[in-house]
């Protein structure tokens, strides 16, 4: 029956040899049971021991207990190994360089509409004017009532104004069409003296071409306090133009109409790329017109609470889409609209 031991432990030597090869936990469950099993050599040995003499039984139980000690201990050891070889492949597997450069998001850059109308803004900043904000949408006392701008005016039309359904008055309520109303939505929370731009995107109902809308952006002063005269107005508005454009900007003032001002104006500058000769940019004239203008007509002081006998001033309403086309030589409005990076990325 010795030959019964020296069999396992051929089997045992096998074992061995295949466990050092297995390279996964899967691999040594199976030998595992291959080996150790019910179906197993061992397995069959050890139910043949009620068989033998008691003194062979005792001799070969002992053996069979060795090998099955053994060939447990090399399996668990065996084990280890392989996990730790499992895990060291996953770590490496999943191994981020964080040295690596990161990919970085593309730095940004503020829309050229609105570079301009902070620029503008930022000129009368420099002049002591508060920067007023206020409702996109407008009722109509504010957008035109209050400006001075009569029920029948052409304005006021559905063809020229977007009108928003809120409320008993189908023209009551708007998408305002100037910037205005914060001006006069301010004289009304605010005694004099008042110095503030409200710069801001406004409505029209107009059809996109080249240099039409219906969305565009404004830029309005007020500047409102006692003796306020046109030459304040002409004084502050060469200092923008030459801010803006350079200090050798000439302007000129020719009379115009707006409801909320009397007298108004239009403000023409020198060309900028030609200094006046004429050329391409200004139309062959040598002139620009850039903004309107106008003394705040009395009955828009009535209409905000201020007396216009105490107080006169002047207001000014620019176009900053139009601004930034004339600076910038773009031929289009859509251009603003249109998200073309080849456009956009020319002025980071
Ligand atoms: C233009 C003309 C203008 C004003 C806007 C104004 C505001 C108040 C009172 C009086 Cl609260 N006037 N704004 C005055 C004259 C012209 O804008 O062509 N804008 C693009």
């Amino acid at each position: 029956m010795d030959d019964v031991l020296s069999r396992l432990r051929v089997v045992e030597a096998e074992a061995l040899a295949r466990l050092q090869e297995a390279v996964s936990a899967a691999h040594i469950d199976a030998l595992e049971r291959e080996v150790l099993g019910n179906a197993s050599e061992i397995a069959a040995a050890r139910r043949g021991l009620k068989d033998l003499p008691d003194e062979k039984r005792r001799e070969v139980g002992r053996g069979i207990n060795e090998i099955v000690g053994r060939l447990g201990g090399r399996f668990a050891e065996r084990r280890t190994q392989v996990a730790a070889a499992e895990e060291a492949e996953r770590l490496r597997r999943e191994r981020l360089d964080i040295t690596l450069p990161g990919r970085g998001a593309l730095p940004g850059a503020a829309h050229l509409v609105m570079q301009v109308l902070e620029e503008v803004t930022d000129i009368f900043v420099a002049l002591g004017y508060t920067v007023a904000d206020g409702p996109e949408v407008e009722t109509a006392f504010y957008n035109f009532d209050a400006l001075n701008t009569p029920p029948t005016h052409p304005a006021r039309l559905e063809s020229d104004t977007l009108y928003v359904e809120h409320g008993p008055d189908p023209e009551g309520v708007l998408l305002r069409t100037q910037t205005s109303p914060v001006q006069a939505r301010y004289m009304e929370q605010h005694p004099p003296p008042v110095y503030i731009v409200s710069p801001g995107r406004v409505f029209r109902r107009d059809t996109m071409d080249a240099t039409h809308t219906p969305v565009f952006h404004q830029i309005e002063g007020l500047a409102v306090d006692a003796n306020v005269t046109f030459a304040d107005l002409k004084g502050t508005l060469a200092h923008f133009a030459r801010e803006f454009f350079g200090p050798e900007q000439q302007v000129r003032f020719l009379p115009h109409f707006f409801p909320f001002t009397e007298p108004s104006a239009e403000m023409h500058t020198t060309c900028f790329a030609c200094g006046g000769s004429g050329c391409r940019v200004c139309g062959g004239g040598g002139w620009i017109e850039l903004l309107g203008c106008g003394m705040v007509d009395p009955n828009v002081f009535e209409a905000v609470g201020y007396d216009p006998t105490a107080v006169s001033g002047f207001a000014f309403g620019v176009g900053l889409d139009r601004l930034a086309m004339i600076r910038y030589g773009v031929p289009e409005l859509r251009y603003f609209f249109d998200p073309d990076l080849r456009v956009l990325e020319q002025f980071r």
